[in-house]
């Protein structure tokens, strides 16, 4: 049995985070349940059903519940922001696919699953990956006529989903990731890695509800400074349950850090010295939001349940 991430939250915190969690899962899943299907019909055969596979499989949907309480806390109203949220998760869901693969982290499970190469096989697997980057574009552009957005406020989120999915973003930090592989990295070089590579999404997450509602600058910039600062604490808390937590909990292989011996907060922090950095990072968070008088409690309890979550 593993040790929590982090001492547990107010029990008030926790179910609140619960709440948020459930209804932005409920949303996002229905309607990737959707697509989902959809697809499989548009595409047909092993590929389609490999690709309802990926995109149906139960994630936590921190990325969706992100998006949903960032639009909320920035005046926005309405079940379309689902779309935003299922947009992201697809781009997350794309980067588990391949991150799964033989040829990166080679693991055998997710979300409890087994991973799409071990279900299928490794060539639709990578197919499947790919084929998911221009399904989230539709997704988003779905989401954005939903939400009865312009032309050019679409533009916009479909440049900070993609750029923060891309080598300024996602694709450059997993690119470090893997060349550092067997080497110590800096605690520089490590906040590169975790920034591009799991928080630029994260930031996308919040920015993008941000501006789905239309808010003045100010208050996008900061639920972008928000979403930096729990991109990190995110990825910082994933490195010390991959090292306190069991697969059970975690839905995937445990210890895989250590197995690829990759640097790590809790290799250059220790545990409580990362959890302790999460928390920091995770307090900071919230401050951006106050600083800006952005309305922070539902963001405060998703920041909450990132650093303190035990899956
Ligand atoms: C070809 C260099 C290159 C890159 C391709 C594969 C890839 C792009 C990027 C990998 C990014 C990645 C998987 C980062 C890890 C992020 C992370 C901590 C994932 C776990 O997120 P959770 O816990 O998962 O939210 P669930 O399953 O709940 O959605």
């Amino acid at each position: 049995m593993g040790e929590p991430a982090s001492p547990a939250p107010p029990s008030s915190v926790t179910a609140a985070a619960d709440a948020l969690l459930a209804e932005a899962r409920d949303g996002t899943d229905a309607l990737l349940a959707r697509w989902a299907e959809r697809l499989q019909a548009e595409i047909g055969g092993r590929h389609g059903e490999a690709l309802a596979y990926a995109l149906g499989t139960p994630g936590k949907r921190v990325r969706a519940a992100l998006v949903l309480a960032a639009f909320r806390s920035a005046g926005g109203a309405g079940p379309a922001i689902a779309g935003v949220a299922a947009a992201v998760e697809t781009v997350h869901t794309y980067s588990l696919v391949h991150d799964d693969l033989p040829c990166m982290d080679d693991d055998d499970l997710r979300r409890g699953r087994p991973t799409t190469h071990r279900r299928y096989d490794v060539p639709t697997a990578t197919r499947v990956g790919f084929l998911l980057v221009p399904v989230a574009a539709r997704v988003l552009a779905t989401a954005a006529a939903e939400l009865g957005l312009p032309p050019d406020v679409l533009g916009r989120m479909a440049e900070e989903l993609f750029q923060a999915g891309g080598i300024e973003g996602m694709v450059g930090g997993q690119w470090l990731d893997l060349e550092a592989e067997r080497q110590t990295l800096t605690l520089p070089q490590l906040i590169q890695v975790h920034r591009g590579k799991t928080g630029a999404l994260i930031r996308a997450s919040c920015t993008l509800g941000g501006i789905a509602a239309r808010a003045p600058e100010e208050r996008v910039a900061a639920l972008t400074a928000f979403g930096e600062d729990v991109g990190l604490a995110f990825q910082i808390a994933d490195d010390v349950l991959d090292c306190t937590g069991t697969s059970e909990e975690l839905g995937k292989t445990a210890g895989r850090d250590a197995q690829l011996a990759k640097s790590t907060y809790v290799g250059l922090l220790g545990v409580e010295g990362a959890r302790q950095e999460a928390e920091r990072l995770a307090r900071r968070a919230v401050e951006h939001l106050d600083a800006a008088g952005v309305p922070s409690t539902a963001l405060g309890v998703l920041a909450g349940y990132i650093v303190s979550r035990n899956s």
